[in-house]
């Protein structure tokens, strides 16, 4: 069997996702998600213009050799335009593989180490009252786990805060970048405080997440780390900028707060200090942005070593054949931790017919052959591309700050 068509389909059913289609001799097509939020076009003419042509005439069988071929022979290495584009090639190649076996992806990796996948919901509010209202609403879906957000007093778009209109949580915006601003003393005093009410109401038999979104300075890391003690955070997440591994020894340092770290880093490389040093609890490499399925579970395998868990990112900017994939390998690895499951909104489900399931706070990628993800590609068309970027935050000052 070779491999007889590669092709990049840009659409934006809710918001923007790219997506790689991989046609064979034999008639099979598998897909991958390419979609790197605010940067879509990069990636989509990284292969379209530089990959596509190589993957014509090559065995579809070969998933290791082509992730080595497109690594090595591109000589650049690492960066999340690079390793999305490789993750996509690497997606759709499995998909094929599992299309051609009649079987499902996570029975190639190895079958399944357990019965579902935990995942974790978001609620958020624009004060602790309504995150409130937010997380008594995902208890009632079946959650056993949610991440918790709420505005601090005074800072004007706090990460993770929804309009409020009824609309999801979607940071990205047309034209030009929203700006936020942010100043880490209110967070502070404020952070404890969410955590104290949330646990009053909802006491500690459900797992609590946060995202600190990088915005810390190590020491200021370890104090908030500190603080959440008593509440017994499932974890803190990026509490600094993810891209200086040395400084989470500052926080490992002062607190047994978990730590979730690796939603922006792209390859096992990026993630060994932070691994091999036991200086995080969760590493939260995705399949989108990590190099596909065979570079992730690399990453796991390694993580497997020090007891560290995964706890992949999920966000609704990774399109739904990436959620997929992402089911697959965590159904798999013996020292899966928890899947972020933030959703997609509709009209997604439109162009991705997804047959992954979720009931009582557990998902299952089902086990349809392949992936179990139809892309309609007609219905693609019907949403077209529409530019968009993730907000810039600014001190009070007007330094920018990490977003
Ligand atoms: C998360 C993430 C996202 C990111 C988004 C950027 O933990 O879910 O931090 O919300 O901000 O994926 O594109
Ligand atoms: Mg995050």
């Amino acid at each position: 069997m070779k491999i007889t068509g590669a092709r990049v389909v840009v659409s934006s059913p809710g918001r923007n996702y790219v997506t790689l289609v991989v046609e064979t001799s034999d008639g099979v097509v598998g897909v991958g998600d390419a979609t790197l939020n605010g940067r879509e076009l990069a990636v989509a003419s990284y292969l379209r213009d530089h990959v596509c042509p190589l993957l014509i005439g090559r065995d579809p069988a070969r998933i290791e050799d082509t992730w080595q071929y497109l690594y090595k022979g591109a000589y650049w290495r690492r960066g999340p335009v690079t390793m999305t584009a490789i993750a996509a090639v690497d997606v759709a190649l499995w998909d094929v593989k599992g299309k051609v076996a009649a079987l499902p992806v996570h029975d190639l990796l190895g079958g399944a180490c357990r019965d579902g996948v935990l995942v974790y919901g978001h609620a958020e509010g624009r004060d602790v009252e309504e995150l409130s209202d937010r997380f008594a609403e995902h208890l009632e879906r079946g959650f056993k786990a949610v991440r918790v957000q709420a505005a601090v007093p005074g800072a004007a778009g706090t990460y993770g805060i929804s309009p409020g209109d009824g609309r999801v949580y979607e940071p990205a915006s047309s034209h030009l970048p929203e700006e936020a601003t942010w100043e880490s003393t209110a967070y502070l005093d404020f952070a404890p405080t969410v955590f104290a009410a949330i646990r009053e109401r909802f006491g500690f038999g459900v797992h609590v997440l946060h995202d600190v979104h990088h915005r810390l300075t190590p020491i200021e890391a370890a104090r908030l780390g500190r603080a959440l003690e008593e509440y017994r955070p499932f974890w803190i997440e990026d509490p600094t900028p993810a891209e200086d591994q040395s400084a989470f020894r500052t926080i490992r340092a002062h607190t047994t707060t978990p730590i979730a770290v690796g939603e922006v880093l792209n390859s096992i490389w990026d993630v060994q200090t932070l691994i091999t040093e036991r200086l995080i609890d969760y590493v939260r490499t995705s399949v989108s942005h990590t190099g596909g399925i065979s570079h992730l579970r690399k990453v796991y395998a390694l993580a497997e070593l020090y007891g560290v868990r995964s706890g992949a990112h999920g966000a609704g900017d990774l399109s739904p054949i990436a959620h997929a994939a992402a089911l697959h390998l965590d159904l798999a690895i013996p020292n899966f931790g928890i899947q972020e499951h933030m959703g997609h909104r509709e009209p997604a489900g439109e162009v991705f017919r997804t047959s992954y399931t979720f009931s009582d706070g557990y998902m299952h990628p089902g086990s349809a052959p392949g992936l179990g993800v139809e892309f309609d590609e007609r219905a693609a068309a019907r949403f077209p591309y529409e530019p968009r970027y993730l907000p810039v935050n600014r001190r009070t000052d007007g330094t920018v700050h990490d977003w």
